[in-house]
């Protein structure tokens, strides 16, 4: 079944755990002061043996076959999202979004570049939660959707062309953080957080020093046509958000309810919260006028805070990090991070919370302690939870309905297991775990640090996206799967969710512009090959087909911008072609029966090549032509 090659021989064994000490020789300091794990990993390794059910998952994807699920990893700082295929765990296409890219020319494209719109400048992001579409709580396969911690922006993903096709900048926030979609009915809203405080009139002018004017806003956008719907303003930070499986309520964790601006502030109280917004109350409000705009937008900016109709505030042990819906539509998971437990807050009594029939903290229906620095919660179809442990290095499985009963006395241990990782845990996901379908099959576990698990590559090294399979009643580790900076977070999509398209739809929105543009120049880009001046712009419309441009030759004069706009005729699926102009810094992608253009300056007098640079035919090489400069 290909898991045998995953058993460790005794070497390895011992090899990790030398290191593992020395590691946590670290770690403990970071974990000052926080309260002991009740159960180890050597507890459990005996108990589960005698009844369990294996795990018996294959993760073999022998040669020619495709993998089951499609996986929308973050890229992190490298402001992308990459395409997985599992089990087999193949990197199968990157999705540029925040970054720029070489090999597409995302960034560089005139079509990106629209796109981008008013951060087409910025070169780079910080992509963190990669969510998709839904309809009625579960996959759609039509969009993914990404925050940029960075630079505070949104964008989507159509998973037709599986290229961004929107993107925008959050106002009035820093550091869009937390990402999340409306799950039921559909997904009409996409929900994010504003993490890092700041002035609600932040021009630099007075007060900037004064932080009781610092805001967080809880930020929700139309995800069809990718504006801004509202904001919500709060007391406190916002860190990760989810949905619930109704359409009413979202919730956020805060983990700097003190509004301390250095680290020992920010962690001086006990306890922080998580918000729940109501989202009918929300739309009620904004729909009274009930609202207010700030430094010169026109984006309704609703209040939130403490005491309004809109929301409340469920205080839990300090710092949450992680928030988790369970795939049952039951809780709101708040992961306690600098707390070893995680809070357990019943939907079904968040009504109550609004209506003031019962107080905030009685919605919480357990807080099972778990281990130290709890980060994220995935979930299984047979009602337990899986949550990262990243001071431990472990993922504790525990049973939620145990949870529970054992916070109210019965006598019973929710922990089922813990299995160690490699190492420093952020996010997990399960797959589909976050929508009805989830399927008990697989969880990965997004390890921060690789350490000793991969040929050294010098002082950077890889992080560890770990395989691991979850069928049976015991967690198996099947796979390591080094992966550059830094998928924070993933999920994982059934292969039946998504349908891409095999070639570009000619009248495809993507580069629709571009052939207005063409329309109002008189050229027919599927039959012309033409050269349109327009003072210091020059156009050059060039057909290709595998080995040849439609034209092997142009001019322009010295310092013209020129803008080539190329349109690939062939239909074959695959037969991707590139335009380079050599030495000008000008690249990208044009696959099948699309249009992409991209604009440089001709600074450079005399002969310039250009030449396709995706691979296309046996006489690839000889795919070329001339553009003379004139000086
Ligand atoms: S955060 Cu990175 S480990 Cu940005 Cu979702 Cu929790």
């Amino acid at each position: 079944l290909g898991l045998d090659n995953n058993a460790n021989n005794s070497n390895d064994v011992k090899l990790e755990d030398e290191s593992r000490r020395k590691f946590f020789g670290k770690s403990a300091i970071i974990g000052a002061g926080v309260v002991a794990a009740p159960m180890t990993a050597a507890m459990f390794a005996s108990s589960a043996k005698a009844k369990a059910k294996e795990a018996a998952n294959s993760i073999t994807v022998h040669p020619g076959e495709l993998d089951e699920y499609y996986g929308f990893w973050s890229g992190g700082h490298s402001g992308e999202v990459r395409i997985m295929g599992l089990p087999s765990m193949r990197e199968l296409m990157r999705i540029p979004v925040f970054n720029i890219d070489a090999a597409t020319g995302w960034g560089l494209t005139d079509e990106s570049k629209r796109i981008k719109g008013d951060s087409a400048h910025l070169l780079a992001g910080d992509s963190h939660h990669p969510h998709m579409s839904m309809t009625d709580g579960r996959y759609n396969g039509k969009y993914v959707f990404i925050n940029d911690k960075a630079n505070s922006r949104v964008a989507r993903i159509r998973c037709d062309i599986m290229k961004c096709d929107k993107m925008i900048t959050v106002p009035n926030v820093q550091a869009v953080h937390g990402l999340r979609v409306q799950k039921a009915p559909y997904t009409k809203y996409v929900v994010c957080n504003g993490e890092f405080e700041i002035p609600m009139k932040n021009d630099g002018k007075d007060g900037m020093r004064d932080v009781s004017t610092y805001r967080s806003l809880y930020n929700v956008i139309n995800a069809e046509t990718m504006e801004m719907a509202f904001q919500v303003m709060v007391d406190g930070n916002l860190d990760n958000t989810d949905a619930d499986f109704d359409g009413k309520y979202f919730a956020s964790t805060c983990y700097n309810s003190e509004m301390g601006m250095n680290l020992g502030d920010m962690i001086s109280s006990e306890r922080d919260h998580v918000v729940i917004f109501s989202l009918a109350a929300c739309e009620a409000a904004l729909k009274a006028g009930k609202f207010k705009t700030y430094n010169g937008n026109d984006v309704p900016v609703l209040d939130g805070r403490k005491g309004s109709a809109l929301t409340r505030y469920i205080p839990v042990p300090k710092s949450p990090h992680g928030l988790n819906t369970s795939p049952d539509g039951k809780y709101f998971v708040a992961n306690g991070k600098l707390s070893p437990t995680v809070s357990i807050i019943a939907i079904d009594k968040l009504d109550d919370v609004f209506s003031d029939k019962i107080k905030p903290r009685d919605a919480i229906v357990a807080e099972p302690e778990l281990g130290l620095g709890p980060l994220h919660t995935a979930f299984d179809n047979r009602g337990n939870a899986y949550t990262t442990l990243f001071l431990d290095s472990q993922i504790a499985k525990w049973n939620v309905q145990d949870a529970i009963d054992a916070h109210n006395g019965k006598k019973v241990n929710y922990l089922r297991q813990k299995l160690d990782v490699h190492y420093q845990p952020g996010h997990n996901h399960t797959s589909q775990g976050e929508t009805r379908d989830t399927d008990g099959k697989w969880l990965i576990a997004l390890c921060k640090f690789s350490k000793d698990r991969f040929l050294p590559t010098g002082p950077l090294k890889p992080e560890n996206d770990q395989l691991i399979d979850i069928s049976g009643d015991e967690m198996k580790l099947v796979h390591d799967g080094p992966a550059f900076a830094e998928p924070h977070d993933c999920i994982i999509v059934h292969r039946s969710k998504l349908k891409p398209f095999k070639v570009w739809p000619r009248d495809d929105l993507f580069f629709a512009e571009t052939h207005a543009q063409a329309k109002k120049d008189g050229v027919d880009v599927y039959t012309q090959n033409k050269v349109i001046r327009d003072g210091k712009k020059v156009r050059v419309y060039m057909t290709s087909v595998a080995p040849t441009y439609g034209m092997s030759e142009f001019t322009v004069k010295l310092g013209d911008e020129v803008t080539v706009i190329v349109t690939n005729l062939d239909m074959v699926e695959d037969v991707t072609h590139g335009f380079c102009m050599t030495n000008h810094g000008v690249q990208m992608e044009v696959a099948p029966q699309a249009t992409a253009s991209i604009t440089f300056t001709a600074n450079k007098p005399g002969v310039q090549w250009y030449y396709c640079n995706w691979f296309c035919h046996a006489l690839h090489m000889e795919m070329r032509g001339r553009m003379f400069v004139e000086a």
